[in-house]
């Protein structure tokens, strides 16, 4: 695999580019101008990371799995007993509302949810008006060669948070070890870590779930071993078995990473991108393998046919 500089990689994952026009940002029921959408400094997900968040895609127009996503945002939500101040079908509006103003098909969109602007202190009874905001951008992503060729990772010092703390299927925004863990990879030379959790297992990546194959047979961690549950987990999972193959949502370890015949990566941003080297290790012969690339394959006709 070639290497990059850390300014091309700081540029394939900020996620947008400066010359490109400025969309309109939809906060509570209003859209404004990049430079007018703002948050007070009082707001508790400032404040306190206290919010949750959704990373969406959407191909042509169409949100990808939004219904998914939309469970998984309340969900969220819930877990922190913050009640969103608008419906499902509200949200789902103004996010094609916002994609429309924006002339945007191909597109990422970001919710945030805060819990709103208060006093200082953490108590959520000093904050009660919830910020929702929707972001609609181009969606940036890995440069073709990192599919062709796969992608190089290591495994992260720093572990996944531990359920019994904060759970990760919370999407929060608190993601301060996934952002250390991505600075490890960063510092290493490489766009993902592989992030362990607090038993030593193999949890997921920064922003992605982790796949193995092995014999022909799928392997990817099981929720109760402190993922976040993906939503391109699950569509792969879906098109695996439907193309008759075995999953098995199994505990692994790191020495089954680097046994694996494939190992492959799933998220809304990267889609399913193969891991050709884990820790120097080369995983197989060293290239993404048959399974990842006939997944990768099924998954672009689920998003884009
Ligand atoms: N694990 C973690 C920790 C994630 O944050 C995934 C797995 C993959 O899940 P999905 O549902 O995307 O298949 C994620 C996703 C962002 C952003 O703005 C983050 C994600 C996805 C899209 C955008 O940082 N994380």
């Amino acid at each position: 695999m070639s290497v990059h500089t850390p300014a091309s990689r700081a540029d394939a994952s900020r996620g947008h580019d400066e010359a490109a026009p400025s969309f309109k940002i939809w906060i509570n029921g209003k859209l404004y101008d990049k430079a007018d959408a703002k948050v007070s400094v009082y707001d508790h997900g400032l404040l306190y990371g206290d919010g949750v968040f959704e990373g969406l895609r959407s191909y042509g127009g169409r949100v990808f799995r939004l219904e998914q996503h939309l469970d998984r945002l309340w969900n969220s939500a819930k877990a922190i007993l913050l009640e969103l101040p608008l419906t499902r079908e509200e949200l789902a509006r103004a996010i094609h509302e916002t994609l429309q103003t924006n002339g945007l098909e191909d597109a990422y969109v970001r919710i945030t949810v805060t819990r709103g602007c208060g006093t200082l202190g953490f108590d959520p009874k000093h904050a009660a008006d919830p910020q929702v905001i929707i972001i609609t951008d181009h969606i940036t992503v890995y440069p073709p060669e990192f599919y062709s060729r796969g992608l190089e990772i290591i495994t992260a010092a720093t572990q996944r948070n531990n359920p019994s703390a904060l759970s990760p299927r919370i999407k929060s925004l608190n993601y301060l070890n996934n952002v250390l863990a991505k600075i490890e990879a960063t510092q290493a030379g490489c766009m993902e870590a592989l992030m362990l959790n607090h038993k030593g297992e193999v949890a997921e990546c920064t922003a992605d779930n982790i796949f193995l194959v092995r014999d022909g047979v799928l392997l990817t961690p099981p929720t109760d071993a402190g993922i976040l549950e993906g939503i391109t987990r699950d569509a792969v999972i879906e098109l695996a078995r439907a193309s008759g193959r075995e999953v098995r949502e199994v505990a692994i370890t790191r020495h089954d990473v680097y046994i694996a015949d494939e190992v492959f990566l799933t998220g809304t941003a990267v889609e399913v991108i193969a891991v050709v080297k884990v820790d120097s290790r080369p995983i197989g012969d060293g290239k993404p393998g048959p399974v990842t690339q006939d997944l990768q394959e099924r998954f672009r006709k689920l998003t884009r046919d």
